[in-house]
């Protein structure tokens, strides 16, 4: 089933999630359904805060995007153990529909989350897919990429997406 994407300037884009304590077929429902929505909207990522369900879930395949192995990630309860380095990339959001603009983050990243079943592992990941698990776990702090920029970027940002909603 394909959900609806909650799109800037949505209060509830700023609310934080909770951990995931339940692994059960409810929860496998939404990321295959979180996953269906993704695909259909050729996204490479989206945390259940996207589409209000605040709980610490994501979804990330970076197969749409140029030159990336197809592989569906789910994350659960995502821990940052580990950053390095920085790194700029020009970021998109399902949530802030027609903007894109370069975002800081950290080049390389590890990480440790639960799968759907509840299993425990650690994830190295570094290029795109290092800069996706950072863009979809401040989703779950209530964190868009456009907090992410300069003050003055951001404030050209929010007129221009406002406006944007407005028209
Ligand atoms: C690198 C950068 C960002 C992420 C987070 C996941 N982002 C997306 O899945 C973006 C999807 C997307 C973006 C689009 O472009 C704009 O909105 C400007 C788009 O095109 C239109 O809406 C016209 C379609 C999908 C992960 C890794
Ligand atoms: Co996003």
């Amino acid at each position: 089933m394909i959900l609806t994407v909650l799109e800037f300037p949505d209060e509830r884009l700023q609310q934080k999630s909770v951990p995931v304590t339940k692994f059960d077929a409810t929860l496998g429902k939404l990321l295959d359904d979180m996953a269906e929505t993704m695909y259909s909207k050729n996204g490479i990522g989206l945390a259940a805060a996207q589409v209000g369900k605040f709980i610490r879930a994501l979804v990330i395949d970076l197969g749409p995007a140029e030159n990336q192995e197809a592989k569906l990630w789910e994350i659960i309860n995502p821990k940052f153990t580990k950053t390095e380095g920085k790194t700029v990339f020009e970021e998109g959001c399902l949530s802030v529909p027609g903007y894109t603009e370069e975002v800081s983050r950290k080049a390389k990243v590890t990480v440790e989350y639960q799968d759907r079943h509840g299993k425990q592992h650690t994830l190295e990941a570094d290029g795109l897919l290092a800069v996706a698990l950072q863009h979809e776990t401040d989703h779950l702090d209530g964190v868009l990429f456009i907090d992410r920029l300069s003050p003055l970027k951001r404030r050209m940002a929010r007129k221009k997406l406002i406006k944007a909603v407005t028209l």
